[in-house]
């Protein structure tokens, strides 16, 4: 995937942006397709985006607003996407919101029954901005399958707040509005750990990141191509 200007102007023109002036933040909500996104983004904003057990619900941004003590969020439920190396159309309009809609925070939500296949978009997001919440969503069903997540561990693992949910529990979202509330006005500041490679590539990434205005995922997504 090669960000050109004709890629990039094609982006803006697709218009999939959305007004914020109007509101203190903007709060996007990505993840893998099927994790409850849209059930988040319902409950915070009272709307009632489509939902559903499975993948592919979501295709275009939907917006929606929620005031939290004193200040307007703007919520932005985007296309489910397992990776920024977007494969289908609602991939790509994931991806181009996640890498150029500039929310203040990314709320990636995860499924808590397959963490691991969930980390990597979430590792891919770090690349991008360093305000990322991990919302470990269907701790309900985890429960169900005896897996149990030591939260804590896991933000501490990974250097940002780490919040536990049961999104069709509504109560259960308290603690993400209050951490979202608490890293958009500063008091909560994530330093996400990125991935290092080895010495070599990550010598051949600044190399080039130097030369190309290129951010450091795209770099990496284009060093790929090549050495594979
Ligand atoms: N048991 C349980 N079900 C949940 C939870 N959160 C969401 N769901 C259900 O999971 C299904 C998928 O939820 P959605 O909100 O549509 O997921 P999404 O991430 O927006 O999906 P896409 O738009 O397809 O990417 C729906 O049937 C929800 O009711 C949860 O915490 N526990
Ligand atoms: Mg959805």
């Amino acid at each position: 995937m090669g960000f050109t200007k004709l890629s990039i102007d094609s982006i803006f023109s697709k218009n999939s942006f959305v007004q914020k002036n109007e509101y203190d933040f903007t709060i996007a909500l990505a993840g893998n397709p099927n994790v409850g996104k849209s059930t988040v983004f319902n409950a915070l904003t009272g709307m009632h985006q489509h939902t559903g057990n499975w993948p592919g619900k979501t295709v275009s941004n939907a917006t929606g607003f929620c005031k939290y003590k004193d200040k307007d969020f703007l919520l932005v439920d985007i296309p489910g996407t397992y990776s920024l190396m977007s494969n289908s159309e609602e991939e790509e309009i994931a991806r181009d919101y996640i890498c150029f809609g500039n929310p203040t925070l990314t709320v990636v939500v995860v499924d808590a029954t397959c963490l691991e296949r969930n980390l990597n978009l979430v590792y891919q997001i770090f690349e991008i901005t360093k305000n990322v919440i991990v919302c470990v969503n269907l701790l309900d069903e985890a429960e169900k399958k005896g897996i149990k997540i030591n939260l804590n561990k896991l933000s501490n693992e990974l250097g940002v707040p780490v919040v536990g949910t049961i999104a069709s529990k509504p109560k259960t979202l308290r603690k993400l509005l209050d951490t979202i509330y608490n890293v958009c006005t500063g008091s909560i500041i994530p330093e996400p750990r990125t991935v290092v490679y080895s010495s070599v590539i990550e010598k051949c990434l600044n190399t080039l990141k130097k030369n190309l205005n290129y951010s450091r995922l795209f770099v990496k997504m284009d060093l790929f191509k090549i050495v594979r």
